[in-house]
C-alpha cells in the first residue's frame, strides 16, 4: 500500500495536520495504537490560543468549537489570601483565550476525518519506521495478527511522548534536554459549576491549586501532589478539602462539591529534542516536546508546530519549494522553546519545591505581588498566556 504522508498517532497534532492536508487534496494515512475510545476517554488541555482556534477554523473542524466554547478574557491569580484578576485583553489589545477541552477537539477532528472518508488505523501495532533517512521511507504495522507496509512519501511523527517515532532516530542525531518537577497534579472532573467564571491558578503554602472548567455546568480542578502519590489514596472528600484550603476565602466558598467522574495523576516535566527533522520522519508534538500545564501550552504548541509542518508541505505539493520544509525544525524550535521558558517560570512561581521554606515562599508572594501591579510584568504574562505570534 502506498500514501503521501504517513501520520503516525492520531492525537489532536495528527489529526490536524491530516485535515489540513486533505483540504490540499494530499493524502495521508494515520495509524494509531491504540482504540478510538481510549484515545477520546483522555482528559488533558482545557484553554487553546487564537491561533490554535484559527488553525481548527482552517482545518473545518470549529463550528461546535465557535458554539460551545467559552471565550475568556482574563485570568486570576490568588496568593496570600487574595485574589488578584489579570485582564488578558486589555494588557494584549482585545486577545482573549477559548476553554474547550481538547477531548471535544478530538472528537470533532475525527468526525471531520470519518465523514471525508479518510483513513485511520486504529489499534495499530508494533509501527515501525524505515528509510526515512533516504527518499522512499516505509512504515510497517501490525493489525489483527497480519503484518502491512505502508510507503510513503513523508512521515509525521504526531505520536506523543511516549511514541515510536523520536525513539527511531538514531541516538547521536538527537539532543534532548530534561527537567522534572518533584510533584504531579491531581485532576478532578465534577458535573458542577465552576467557581469562578475565568481561571484561577493558586500559590498557597500546602501546594498549588487551579480551578478550571470544560462549560458552565463542567468543572476542571488540579491540586499538586506529591510525586508517586496514587489515585487512590485521593478520595473525593480529601480533594475537596484540600481544594479548598489552598484557595482565597471567598473563592473557596464558591467551590460547588460533587462526585468526581474522572480523577488522574499527571506528571510535571520539560522536555525538547532537537531537531525536529530528520530526512523525510518530521517530529511533531508531544512527540518532540512537553511543557508542565501551568501555562495551558502544550496542545497549542502542537498546533503551531503543525501550522510550520503544513505550510512546508503545502509549497512541496504544490510544487513550489522544499523551503518551508527545511525551516520547519528551526521555526519549530524557536516557538517552542519560548513556551518552554513561560512553562516552567509559571511552575516556578507557582508550586511548593521541597526546598521552598518560609523564604522561598515570600519570594514567590513577593514575584507575584510585583506581577500583578506592574503593568509591564502583567503585560509579559498576558502576551505569553494568550499565545506569541506564530
Ligand atoms: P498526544 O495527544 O499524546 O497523541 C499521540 C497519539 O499517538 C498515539 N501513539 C501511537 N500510535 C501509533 N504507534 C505508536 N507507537 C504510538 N505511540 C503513541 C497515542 O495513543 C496518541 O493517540 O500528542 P499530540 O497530538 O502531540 O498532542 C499533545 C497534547 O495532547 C498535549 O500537549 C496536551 O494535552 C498538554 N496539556 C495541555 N495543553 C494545552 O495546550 N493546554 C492545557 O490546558 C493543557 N492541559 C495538558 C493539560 C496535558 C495534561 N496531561 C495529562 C499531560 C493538562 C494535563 C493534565
Ligand atoms: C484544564 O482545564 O485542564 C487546564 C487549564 C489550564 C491549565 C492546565 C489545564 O494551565
Amino acid at each position: 500500500m502506498r500514501t503521501q504522508v504517513v501520520i503516525v498517532g492520531s492525537g489532536p497534532s495528527g489529526l490536524l495536520l491530516g485535515q489540513l492536508l486533505a483540504g490540499i487534496g494530499v493524502e495521508t494515512v494515520i495509524l494509531e495504537r491504540s482504540s478510538r475510545d481510549h484515545v477520546l476517554g483522555r482528559v488533558r488541555a482545557g484553554v487553546l490560543e487564537q491561533g490554535t482556534v484559527d488553525l481548527l477554523g482552517e482545518a473545518g473542524a470549529a463550528a461546535r468549537l465557535h458554539a460551545e466554547g467559552l471565550s475568556h478574557s482574563g485570568i486570576s491569580l490568588a496568593f496570600d489570601g487574595r485574589l488578584h484578576r489579570i485582564d488578558l485583553a486589555e494588557l494584549t489589545g482585545g486577545r482573549h483565550v477559548t476553554v474547550y477541552g481538547q477531548t471535544e477537539v478530538t472528537h470533532d477532528l475525527m468526525d471531520r476525518r470519518d465523514a471525508a472518508g479518510l483513513v485511520t488505523v486504529y489499534e495499530a501495532s508494533d509501527v515501525a519506521l524505515y528509510d526515512f533517512g533516504g527518499a522512499a521511507p516505509f512504515v510497517t504495522y501490525d493489525k489483527d495478527g497480519i503484518t502491512h507496509r505502508m510507503d510513503c512519501d513523508f512521515i509525521a511523527g504526531c505520536d506523543g511522548y511516549h511514541g515510536v517515532s523520536r525513539g527511531s532516530v538514531p541516538e547521536r542525531a538527537l539532543k534532548t534536554f530534561e527537567r522534572q518537577y518533584p510533584f504531579g497534579w491531581l485532576g478532578v472532573l465534577a458535573e458542577v459549576p465552576p467557581a469562578d467564571r475565568e481561571l484561577v491558578y493558586a500559590n498557597h503554602e500546602r501546594g498549588f491549586a487551579l480551578c478550571s472548567m470544560r462549560s458552565t455546568h463542567r468543572s476542571r480542578y488540579y491540586v499538586q501532589c506529591p510525586e508517586g502519590d496514587r489515585v487512590e489514596a485521593w478520595s473525593d472528600d480529601r480533594f475537596w478539602d484540600e481544594l479548598r484550603r489552598r484557595l482565597p476565602e471567598q473563592t473557596a466558598a464558591s467551590v460547588t462539591t460533587g462526585p468526581s467522574f474522572e480523577k488522574s495523576i499527571a506528571p510535571l516535566r520539560s522536555f525538547v529534542a532537537e531537531p525536529m527533522r530528520f530526512g523525510r520522519l518530521f517530529l511533531v508534538g508531544d512527540a518532540a516536546h512537553i511543557v508542565p500545564p501551568t501555562g495551558a501550552k502544550g496542545l497549542n504548541l502542537a498546533a503551531s508546530d503543525v501550522r510550520y509542518l503544513f505550510d512546508g508541505f503545502r509549497d512541496f505539493y504544490q510544487g513550489k519549494s522544499e523551503a518551508g520544509l527545511d525551516v520547519y525544525s528551526a521555526k519549530a524550535l524557536a516557538r517552542v522553546w519560548k513556551a518552554v521558558r513561560f512553562s516552567w517560570w509559571m511552575t516556578n512561581i507557582l508550586h511548593r519545591f521541597p526546598d521552598t521554606g518560609d523564604f522561598g515562599q515570600r519570594i514567590q508572594e513577593a514575584e507575584l505581588d510585583y506581577l500583578v501591579h506592574s503593568r509591564a510584568a502583567s503585560t509579559a504574562l498576558a502576551e505569553n498566556y494568550v499565545g506569541l505570534p506564530y
